[in-house]
């Protein structure tokens, strides 16, 4: 590793920034990497909170004004963790500058800022600045391994994808009000929170594109009570305080087809009681299926229609052995990864493309998300007509 260090200031103090600077932290200490991560600044508007937070996990200092750190010149990489209607003025400040992003999914709260963004990362990339989106999941060792199994036709050719993101930390109507309920903060609910992972997942994995949906959206909780104090996701409100309204989407369903023919299931809800951090994909192709539920990270489910009518059925591959993606550089087969791994190994991922790989999934992957979620919005408006991802 060089000894040259890669100065980074983080934006935001919420649950993302704690998982980046983890990520930040431990990305040199278990991965050989070209430049040296060095946590600079953090950046947050509450100055009390901010700075002990900048202190906590591990940051030389705090900010309170981002545009000033994106305008030092000893700062090379933003990694922006703040909600989705901040993320468009911030990147495009920070490429300008030449400074290298990192920003939190979904790209943007709708495909206009989104395609702003990717203007910026291609001018930006022309200078050699390096612009990645944080689809943390794709880093999961399983999912890599099964985009392995599928890139080498181990599945054939693809016939469905069946994909639920299914959390249950709003479950409870008094479940205190978030920005993440807020459109103009969040740009949709579980729909662009958790349904864009299952629609970048599903696009990664197939290599094929979303080219359209017939979607229904649902909200069924519309006032929750005034957030006490800034707690983790979900957890009860006071019920006698005062209630905010609910402006997105509880749950979505949607079909989708897909530019190699494949026929897609969708399901994103963050009220399927019991169910704390399922995102789940299944595909089955010609020859294979495979399956993969985050609540088993480690594990992939493979199918093959080469193995002989007495062995046929799912095996449980354990994506721990040093043969997957990112195993090698943790512990012995079986010792099981979780959810702050894949955050590792977007940084680790990230400071390479700087040196030398491409970033992915750039800007413009993330743009094609927005487009799909735009997509659902706009046929869940319309009665559920099947509408073109544009
Ligand atoms: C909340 O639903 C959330 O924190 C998402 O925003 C993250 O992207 C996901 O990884 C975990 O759940």
């Amino acid at each position: 590793m060089t000894t040259r260090p890669l100065r980074v200031a983080v934006i935001g103090a919420g649950f993302m920034a704690r998982a980046h600077s983890h990520a930040w932290r431990t990305a040199p200490r278990f991965f050989d990497l070209p430049r040296e991560p060095r946590l600079s600044v953090l950046v947050s508007r509450d100055e009390s909170k901010g700075a002990q937070l900048a202190r906590d996990w591990g940051w030389e200092s705090w900010s309170g004004d981002w545009r000033t750190v994106i305008d030092r010149d000893d700062i090379d990489v933003v990694d922006i963790c703040t909600p989705g209607d901040t993320h468009a003025r911030i990147a495009v400040a920070a490429l300008e500058a030449g400074r290298h992003v990192l920003c939190e999914k979904p790209l943007a709260n709708d495909p206009a800022d989104a395609a702003m963004m990717v203007a910026a990362s291609e001018s930006a990339a022309r200078r050699g600045v390096v612009a990645m989106c944080g689809y943390s999941y794709r880093r999961t060792p399983a999912l890599a391994s099964a985009r392995r199994l599928i890139a080498d036709g181990a599945l054939g050719t693809i016939r469905h994808v069946r994909a639920q993101y299914l959390q249950d930390w709003l479950s409870d109507p008094d479940a205190p009000h978030t920005w993440r309920l807020d459109r103009a903060a969040a740009g949709s609910g579980a729909l662009g929170d958790i349904g864009a992972h299952s629609i970048d997942t599903a696009q990664w994995l197939t290599g094929e594109l979303i080219e359209g949906v017939s979607a229904r959206l649902r909200t069924f909780v519309t006032t929750r009570p005034q957030r006490s104090a800034e707690v983790g996701l979900g957890g009860t409100g006071d019920p006698d305080s005062p209630r905010l309204p609910v402006d997105v989407d509880d749950a979505a369903a949607f079909i989708a087809g897909f530019s190699g023919g494949a026929l897609g299931v969708f399901e994103a809800t963050r009220m399927a009681l019991g169910r704390r951090n399922a995102n789940r994909i299944e595909i089955n192709g010609d020859r294979g299926s495979v399956a993969f539920d985050f609540e088993r990270m480690n594990e992939l489910e493979y199918y093959s229609a080469d193995d002989g009518d007495d062995r046929q059925g799912f095996r449980t591959i354990q994506a721990t052995d040093p043969a997957h993606p990112y195993a090698d550089a943790w512990w012995p087969a079986g010792h099981g990864l979780g959810y702050e791994h894949a955050f590792t190994h977007q940084i680790v991922d990230f400071v390479r493309s700087i040196e030398s790989a491409p970033a992915s999934p750039g800007f413009a992957d993330a743009h094609q998300v927005q487009r799909v979620l735009a997509a659902v919005e706009e046929s869940a408006a319309d009665e559920g007509r099947y509408t073109r991802v544009r």
